[in-house]
């Protein structure tokens, strides 16, 4: 049998479903290998040379023999590649880039240092109010930037569904986990029920592993939050 041409590797985080929605979407073939932190599988020398910088996720894009990093990278390629999810128009292709690196530069950041200083910083005995507050808040202005943007329009950019969604969506649609609060702004929650609402979204937030603590704070399992606390209690305490 031969092999698809896409080979990911990911986890199930925010970072990691950005991927598994496109090819989900996209209905195109592709193996996944989970890669596991608890085993500092990122870390390992042969996964450096696919990922010098030791995160999730990666591509290898057999048919090119090639590696690729970073979320946002693996998205614009496979948008190229099958010509999906991007307009072909430079100006709609502009506007896709600049809210696609609006979440790597921006979103990604803010929400993850809310997420850590509150989810694992503070049960490894590291409780830093003012770190949070200055996260939280930054966070809490670039989901008001979004709710601004998303005035008037369906999706984030060129007026169609595109990676720019797929980019920023995992994270802000993860607002409970950072403790942000967004129920007042109507034009963004009402993008969540939209992507929400996508068959192929609520499958590729299965994979590798559905994680509902993410996405629902009713689902702020303790047992979770411990497991998760604990991987990083080392490098908290070497801080
Ligand atoms: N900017 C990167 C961020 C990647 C990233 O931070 N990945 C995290 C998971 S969400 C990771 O691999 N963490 C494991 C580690 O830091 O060892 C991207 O968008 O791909």
């Amino acid at each position: 049998m031969t092999q698809p041409d896409i080979h990911l590797y990911t986890a199930a985080t925010m970072n990691g479903y950005k991927p598994v929605i496109f090819l989900e979407e996209a209905g195109v073939p592709y193996d996944l290998t989970f890669v596991d932190f608890s085993k500092q599988e990122q870390k390992a020398p042969d996964y450096l040379k696919l990922n010098p910088n030791g995160k999730i996720p990666t591509i290898v894009d057999r048919s090119e023999d090639r590696a690729i990093f970073e979320s946002g990278a693996i998205l614009l390629h496979l948008a190229e590649k099958f010509g999906k999810f991007l307009p072909a128009d430079a100006v709609g292709k502009s506007e896709v880039l600049q809210w696609l690196l609006f979440q790597v530069g921006h979103v990604g950041p803010m929400m993850g240092q809310a997420m850590y200083f509150q989810r694992i910083a503070v049960p490894n005995g590291e409780d830093h109010p003012f770190a949070i507050k200055r996260y939280v808040d930054e966070s809490r202005r670039l989901m008001e930037v979004l709710n601004t943007r998303l005035e008037g329009h369906e999706w984030l950019a060129a007026d169609q569904y595109t990676i720019a969604d797929m980019m920023v969506y995992p994270w802000a649609r993860a607002y409970p986990w950072a403790r942000v609060e967004v129920d007042d702004l109507p034009n963004l929650t009402a993008w969540f029920d939209r992507i929400d609402a996508r068959p192929a979204v609520q499958k590729a937030l299965t994979i590798p592993k559905a994680q509902p603590q993410f996405w629902d704070a009713k689902a702020d399992a303790d047992a979770f939050l411990k497991e998760n606390a604990a991987r990083f209690a080392s490098d908290v305490k070497n801080d």
